[in-house]
């Protein structure tokens, strides 16, 4: 039987397990990534574990998500990853080269390869055909330390694109779309696999835009073929030698087949404050805009920045709104210097930031009270802009243009003939070195690592006792994501080395209370809804409720990512048998757990202190249900060391 292009890359790196859905598989890793805000904590726990060298083919740690350096604090991260990298072999971009995701696909990216990131936007370099996934640091760690990573072998969904993008509709409204149709859990378990006769007139930057924001579906990846599109890229970038031809076999099979008829798209956007809640721009004719942002790792590439500075050349900003521009490298930067479009932008009145995620994740650039941000970016999510009641919308490059310069959303008819699809030169400058690049084996050992007073070493965590007492911490609604558990913002990613000071904005925003609640109950138990913990990798969002005594998060279901991260460190996910129990759960409550029961069945009662039970079950494999009971990923890996 013909095999699909995900069922191949994983039989080809596929370590042990059976690939069938929902089975433990171990996959050969080949590339890694880490950013900044999550690089920190996973070189320190790659550190605990007292390896020499990182083994992968290639490992990677770019700075990118806080470069702002108010304060010690920040520089001092930069400075640790710096030195981490030239020790272990680990190759360094510094902060201002540009995004992790955009920078990867440029310069490291491959089709066929194996990637982790700790960053969720990683399936990004599925755009050139890398099976690429998000991940927690420690996981991120063990990969570079030559360990398979697991993972529940995922379902394949088929996205079949037929005709092609017309008019005005960019890669950006083919995933709002999707997302519109499947919404923000319904990628949780799969992989989508691009295929059909409209993938051949995407480029690869237009496919990394629809990649990057499977992870918004939940989607463990999301793939693209490799083809004359990858070649063509490939060769732009200077690395030919990297292509391979790559597709699903003619007659491979999926688990779910969704057809998307490009020639019917037109532009759209997410409203705030969740990516799924998509609608056409026309309806939203007429809205004031306060801000608008072109970039982060969904839209920066040269490609959406011609686009935005083809609407706006000879134009002006209009003068009620701020517009920002964030490359998504110095490559980018550097085209759009030399093809004469910096000055466009620059004449039109855009503020230029740096080569960086900037205000996607509220390092600067956030909102008026209340205010109307357009944003070329992945996620709206309440609050996240660094303005609590901002109204973000998620929308493509044209449409930003088009409403930076009018001031206020306009109906895409009224936008004129949209020009050709802009492509990427025939030449483009490298900025291969600005990498840096480790010093062979055999001087790295004397690298001196500098730890500023900020980075603090990670702590023990204890093992899960027999029996656990805990009081309800917080009881919440479906879809919480990491910036709800964990907020970004500048101030906040400062502290990203130093979980005991971080711990203290755990829920913050949505409970002011809840540290001081946690801090007093010894032991704390989180109760959710559907899809706890989507969005980010930051296993900070897992390490800072383990702190402050979290044992247990009971949910109708889980995001994948951030499951993983519990169980790394040591937090058991419990799921509701019955769903409807959520509601029987309240705030305070005392409940009782024989957790030792656990490793004998899946299903087992809470006895709440009202004198009730609630039946609920888990669906770890032994191997997670071990790493729990030791208290986490890490005490099992330094164990089976001794
Ligand atoms: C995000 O987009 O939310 C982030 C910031 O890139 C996170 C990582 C982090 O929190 O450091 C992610 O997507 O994993
Ligand atoms: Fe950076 Fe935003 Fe992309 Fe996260 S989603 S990696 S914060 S640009």
């Amino acid at each position: 039987m013909g095999r699909n292009l995900t069922q191949k890359i994983i039989s080809d790196h596929l370590v042990s397990g059976e690939m069938t859905p929902g089975a433990e598989i171990n996959l050969r890793i080949d590339q890694t990534l880490t950013q900044d805000a999550t690089g920190t904590m996973a070189y320190l726990q790659w550190m605990a574990m007292g390896l020499d060298r990182v083994q992968t083919e290639l490992s990677v740690s770019y700075v990118d998500h806080n470069t702002l350096q108010m304060g010690f604090q920040n520089p001092d991260d930069h400075q640790f990853l710096r030195t981490v990298a030239a020790r272990y072999g680990v190759i360094y971009s510094p902060p201002g080269t540009g995004i992790c995701h955009q920078l990867h696909l440029e310069n490291f990216a491959k089709p066929g390869r194996t990637l982790i990131g700790s960053d969720s936007h990683t399936p990004t370099a599925g755009g050139v055909g890398s099976l690429a996934m998000g991940a927690g640091g420690l996981s991120v760690a063990l990969a570079m330390a030559g360990e398979p990573y697991t993972i529940p072998m995922p379902k394949v969904f088929q996205i079949v694109l037929n005709g092609q993008l017309r008019d005005w509709a960019g890669a950006k409204d083919i995933i709002l779309h999707i997302l519109g149709l499947l919404s923000v859990k319904g990628g949780v378990g799969a992989v989508l696999e691009y295929t059909g006769p409209g993938v051949a007139g995407l480029t690869v930057p237009e496919r990394a835009t629809i990649t990057n924001m499977g992870a918004e579906l939940g989607a463990t990846s999301s793939v693209f073929p490799s083809d004359e599109q990858t070649r063509d890229f490939l060769e732009r970038m200077g690395r030919p030698e990297d292509f391979a031809p790559l597709a699903a076999d003619s007659d491979a099979t999926y688990d779910r087949v969704i057809e998307v008829d490009l020639d019917a798209l037109e532009p759209l956007a997410a409203r705030p404050h969740m990516p799924d809640l998509v609608v056409p721009i026309r309806e939203l004719d007429g809205l004031t805009v306060d801000q608008v942002a072109v970039g982060s790792c969904t839209n920066s590439s040269y490609t959406d920045l011609k686009t935005t500075a083809l609407v706006l050349r000879d134009k002006i900003v209009a003068p009620t709104t701020d517009l920002l521009i964030a490359p998504g490298s110095k490559q980018v930067l550097k085209l759009l210097n030399r093809e004469g479009l910096l000055e466009v932008l620059l004449d039109s009145g855009a503020r230029l930031l740096e080569c960086s995620c900037g205000p996607c994740i509220g390092m600067g650039g956030s909102p008026t009270s209340g205010g109307v941000s357009l944003r070329t970016f992945n996620r709206n999510f309440e609050g996240r802009s660094g303005t609590q009641d901002g109204q973000v919308y998620l929308v493509g490059p044209a449409t930003a243009a088009h409403a930076a310069m009018q001031g206020r959303i306009t109906a895409p008819a009224t936008w004129g003939p949209a020009p050709e699809k802009p492509l990427l030169p025939g030449s483009v400058p490298s900025i291969k070195q600005l990498f840096i690049m480790p010093p062979p084996r055999e001087t790295a050992s004397s690298v001196e690592i500098c730890c500023g007073p900020n980075i603090v070493p990670l702590e023990d965590f204890t093992a899960l006792p027999d029996q656990v007492h805990a009081q309800v911490l917080i009881v919440l609604g479906d879809n919480i994501t990491t910036d709800h558990i964990l907020p970004g913002g500048a101030a906040v990613t400062a502290l990203r080395s130093n979980l005991p000071a971080i711990s203290t904005y755990i829920f913050n925003r949505v409970d002011p209370d809840f540290v001081n609640r946690a801090q007093k109950a010894e032991i704390g138990i989180i109760v959710g809804g559907d899809n706890y913990g989507q969005g980010s990798s930051r296993e900070h969002a897992a390490l800072g409720p383990r702190h402050l005594g979290v044992r247990i998060v009971l949910a109708k279901s889980f995001a994948r990512i951030h499951k993983a991260n519990l169980i790394n460190f040591g937090i058991l996910p419990l799921i509701f048998t019955d769903p409807a129990d959520h509601d029987k759960i309240t705030l305070g409550q005392n409940i009782e757990l024989t957790c030792a029961s656990l490793f004998t069945s899946p299903k087992t009662a809470l006895n709440l202190d009202d004198g009730s039970k609630i039946s609920v079950r888990h669906d770890l494999t032994p191997k997670e249900l071990e790493i729990i009971k030791v208290g986490g990923l890490l005490n099992l890996v330094k164990a089976r060391k001794k």
